[in-house]
């Protein structure tokens, strides 16, 4: 069975090509800054929107044709849609993809029967990654959509939410583990609140560090070594989810005495729906040791949810890659497209343009951001801004070696500061546009 017949292995033609079903800037073997694209970049299809996505909004139903999808929950389509997918991964040549466990395999009546039916699909998934050479870049448990955590998971005020969350996990850290998953992902779901007249913020979240805690712990016991990941998301399903931004988990993290665990996975929509860019939070994680993989992605800015669009702009990709390059890439995470095909996008073969221009949109945003890194321009710029703190009372400062008294003394004898230099905003902004 193939489920895309008219698509064969898609190839790096050369920015010069006109085959919308070729890369022409993704050039996996193309080394820059010393490391093949392959490996700046660890691409990877994420399977809730590629092959669950249903095309669904608020205002009608799907509208998605996925042929070889015949509609039911059974264990026989979620291993059919197996194949599929990494017939598309192989065609595409993304080295990873993405899980959550209630995507690749139904729920049964009970939670033995769940676990079973997940085992029986990580089965296949594990010989069609044998057969592929395809790997897990994380695996994660999808702990918001069953009604039982209709009032969250680890923060829910059912102590039972809390525990059967905690079984899931526990069984989504060990298949994640079979499958040699790099890392394993945390998104809230639904940790956080609607309502703060019903809520004892204080007790969820001490319930919450408890949990990954536990999580920490567990994963240690069964020698999972895959990097813990925290995704960061300000609001949608909850009103405020508590794992709002990146700083917001940092501080969360170190608090309940995490930080050693976990690194952070920023999302492009989840950064502007807080209000950030991405590069914001990807340099904000990066500057504090955290940034650990990328979920890829944009949102509309003219519409104020998460809309998972695939990017495309050359700008935010460029921004992207200029703040990972500068904070050592993000091995072991990568760049995840947790992106959607939009609802008028519905033949399978969107699939492949969505994620072929994606692709190429990073590619593209590498070589302007290793080119404007080459050329030195931008750092040196940055480095004469802060010139003051090379010398003089700046190095005095930055060394420790100031107080309030000998600034004073050194003010009042100097009368008032050196002059201000201008920011150059315009003029950097143009700079940028030279390497576009
Ligand atoms: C939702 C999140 C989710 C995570 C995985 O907004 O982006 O898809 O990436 O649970
Ligand atoms: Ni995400
Ligand atoms: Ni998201």
């Amino acid at each position: 069975m193939t489920a895309f017949p008219d698509v064969s292995k898609i190839a790096y033609e050369g920015p010069d090509s006109k085959n919308p079903l070729a890369f022409r800037w993704y050039n996996e073997e193309e080394v820059v800054e010393g490391r093949t694209m392959k490996d700046h970049f660890r691409f990877s299809v994420v399977y809730w929107h590629t092959f669950r996505g249903t095309g669904a909004d608020p205002f009608g139903p799907g509208t998605m044709q996925r042929p070889w999808d015949d509609g039911t929950d059974s264990l026989e389509n979620a291993v059919r849609r197996v194949r599929v997918a990494f017939e598309f991964m192989e065609k595409l040549g993304a080295p990873f993809y993405a899980f959550h466990d209630r995507d690749v395999a139904p729920e049964g009546k009970t939670l033995a029967d769940t676990n079973r039916n997940l085992d029986a699909v990580v089965a296949v998934l594990k010989e069609e990654q044998q057969r592929t050479g395809i790997a897990l870049l994380w695996g994660t448990a999808n702990l918001f959509s069953n009604p039982r955590y209709v009032h969250g998971a680890a923060t829910s005020c059912n102590s039972d939410a809390f525990a059967f969350a905690a079984a899931q996990v526990k069984k989504c850290l060990e298949v994640t583990l079979e499958l040699g998953g790099a890392n394993y992902v945390f998104w809230g779901g639904r940790e956080g609140y609607q309502n703060l007249y019903n809520t004892d913020m204080r007790r969820e979240l001490d319930h919450l560090g408890a949990f990954l805690h536990m999580a920490v712990d567990y994963a240690k016991s069964i020698g999972f070594r895959g990097q813990f990941l925290i995704e960061p998301k300000p609001k949608e399903p909850t009103k405020h989810q508590y794992d709002s931004d990146a700083a917001a988990c940092i501080n969360f993290l170190r608090a309940y005495d995490l930080l050693g665990h976990f690194k952070l996975n920023i999302e492009t929509n989840h950064a502007t729906l807080a209000g950030h860019t991405m590069m914001h939070e990807l340099e904000y994680a990066g500057i504090q040791g955290v940034l650990g993989s990328i979920d890829a992605n944009t949102g509309d800015l003219l519409l104020g949810w998460d809309t998972d669009q695939f990017p495309t702009d050359y700008y935010l990709t460029t921004q992207c890659m200029l703040s990972i390059l500068k904070f050592g890439g993000l091995s072991p995470g990568g760049v995840n497209f947790d992106a959607k095909v939009r609802r008028e996008s519905f033949e399978p073969i969107d699939l492949f343009h969505a994620h072929i221009g994606g692709m190429d949109a990073f590619a593209r945003g590498l070589k302007i951001a290793a080119a404007i890194r080459a050329h030195g321009e931008l750092a040196s710029l940055l480095k004469q801004r802060y010139a003051s703190w090379d010398r003089g009372i700046g190095e005095i400062i930055e060394s420790g070696k100031a107080d309030f008294k000998t600034l004073a003394v050194y003010m009042l004898d100097k009368g008032d500061i050196a002059p201000n230099t201008s920011g150059r905003q315009e003029m950097l902004e143009h700079l940028i546009n030279r390497y576009l």
